[in-house]
């Protein structure tokens, strides 16, 4: 019987996975545009930060999306196929949860932002207005 179930979540999930992809690539927005030296300062603060999540999360698509419309180069790590990934995101973040924002602070120290809600709202107070 769990065998039967499983295979029923994956064939759903087979379904569903591209079906929000192409939702996703429809609905992103198009990025805000930045003066060269303010999208230079914007991609080097970027470059301290890693999306851990899943391809086929709805709630990663949410923070993927604002990324997108923010205009920001944020590296994304999948924490499903990536064992790595998964490994980090549990020892360091302490739970496999997805969508989480893993921020490498100017002075060496790690945060790991959880909750896509606060993923949004981290990005945009550092990064609107910019
Ligand atoms: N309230 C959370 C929900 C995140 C969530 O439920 N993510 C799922 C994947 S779509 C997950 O990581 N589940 C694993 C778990 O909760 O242990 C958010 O908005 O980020």
């Amino acid at each position: 019987m769990r065998t039967v179930i499983r295979y029923f979540f994956r064939f759903v999930r087979l379904i569903l996975t591209p079906i929000m992809l192409i939702s996703e690539k429809l609905t992103t927005p198009t990025a805000i545009t930045r003066s060269a030296d303010e999208q230079a300062r914007v991609d080097l603060a970027t470059s301290r930060l890693a999306l851990y999540q899943f391809r086929a999360c709805p709630f990663c698509i949410k923070v993927r999306k604002e990324i997108a419309r923010l205009g920001l180069s944020i590296e994304t790590r999948d924490a499903r196929l990536n064992a790595q990934h998964r490994d980090a995101l549990q020892t360091d973040g302490g739970r496999v949860k997805v969508p989480c924002l893993r921020i490498q602070h100017e002075n060496g120290s790690e945060e790991w932002l959880y909750e896509s809600d606060a993923i949004k709202s981290w990005l945009q107070q550092h990064f609107d207005t910019v």
